[in-house]
């Protein structure tokens, strides 16, 4: 069991997973996503962006950032109680996870933080797991959110060290590495993983998949994100993302990081059933429901609710890893 959860794979090592055959590659990942997970259940956690548009920072892919002129409307950081009735809403649908981004560059100690400290506590009282992805953060920062019950911290590395700086020149990877340190420091889990589509090659879809899999402790949650491609951005005319490298990077993912939650982010309204049905066969066990993202679209509840009856999915009950430490 041990040698199956490491931290020191090699990119060598990466490498040749990720180019194993695709249907032996996704026969190794289901097996091993049977030997460690309950491959029936699936997380489903919804989104809600708190903050929206108006971003300083340069990210390539992003509607939300100030400098491109996209169809998102700046809107300032809502009001806790329209937050924790949109919880209520979700939590009624089904989710157990309820993820607040603000489309800042970092958190600021002002009175927005002191609002969103209380949006933490108000949905954790609702009994369901609170992430935030509020951009660059500092140990303090995380520690006052672990306090107010926060569960999650959502901050992805998008891409690989070597292609970040084509994505986004306002930060940089180490800035990135530093927040997730940060939230591990306070013992809030870390929910980290990237986008594919965004012009990258293989290699450097290995190298993030390396980064994200040598950390001291793999992240609790990886996101796979398909580029949502969004008029206005300057990667709005890439190409499609092949359902067959969705496919492969998250069976890959799954075989780096056993028991990691793989979630299959952004990108699902692209996809057919039978295209997702495969990404959960390779591995994905978690999803974000309600029919938008942060900005963008996706499948409604009552879509998902008839793809979980097809395919035998049950959803994943909330604190699950918690429960089971309390039992064990
Ligand atoms: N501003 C904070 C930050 O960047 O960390 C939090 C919100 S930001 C929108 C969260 C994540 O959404 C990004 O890191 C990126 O992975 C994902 N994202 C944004 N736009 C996307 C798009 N068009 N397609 C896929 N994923 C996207
Ligand atoms: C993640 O990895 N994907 C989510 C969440 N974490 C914050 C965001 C997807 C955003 C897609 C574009 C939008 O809706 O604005
Ligand atoms: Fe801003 Fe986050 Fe969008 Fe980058 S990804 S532009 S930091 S909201």
């Amino acid at each position: 069991m041990s040698t199956d959860i490491r931290n020191n794979w090699t990119v060598e090592q990466i490498h040749e997973i990720y180019n194993t055959p695709l249907l032996e590659l996704i026969f190794q990942a289901a097996s091993m996503h049977r030997k460690y997970n309950d491959t029936a259940e699936v997380q489903v956690c919804t989104l809600l962006s708190i903050k929206t548009g108006g971003c300083p920072e340069d990210c390539a892919y992003c509607p939300q950032a100030a400098r491109y002129q996209t169809d998102v409307n700046v809107q300032a950081l809502m009001k806790t109680d329209e937050v924790l009735a949109y919880a209520q809403k979700a939590k009624e649908a089904g989710s157990t996870r309820f993820c607040m981004g603000a489309a800042w560059r970092e958190v600021r100690d002002n009175r927005d933080f002191d609002r969103v400290v209380e949006m933490v506590k108000g949905v954790n009282e609702l009994g369901m797991e609170v992430c935030c992805t509020l951009g660059m953060l500092t140990e303090q920062q995380a520690q006052r959110l672990k306090e107010a019950g926060l569960y999650a911290y959502n901050h992805n590395l998008d891409t690989s060290d070597e292609h970040y700086e084509e994505i986004i020149t306002t930060r940089t990877y180490d800035d990135r590495l530093k927040t997730l340190d940060n939230v591990r420091k306070a013992g809030v889990t870390v929910c980290c993983g990237g986008i594919i589509g965004l012009g990258e090659t293989h290699d450097d879809r290995i190298k993030m998949l390396h980064t994200l899999s040598t950390l001291p402790e793999h992240p609790e949650s990886v996101p796979i994100n398909a580029l949502v491609r969004v008029k206005g951005t300057p990667l709005e005319n890439q190409p499609k993302v092949d359902i067959w490298d969705m496919v492969r990077m998250i069976a890959t993912a799954r075989i780096l990081m056993p028991k990691t939650m793989v979630r299959l982010s952004a990108g699902r309204t692209e996809m057919s059933v039978s295209e997702q049905a495969l990404c959960f066969m390779a591995g994905a066990n978690s999803i974000f429901a309600g029919d938008k993202l942060l900005t963008t679209p996706n499948p409604s509840f009552d879509e998902d609710e008839a793809m979980f009856n097809l395919l035998g999915l049950v959803p994943r009950v909330a604190f699950k890893d918690e429960h089971a430490e309390v039992a064990g």
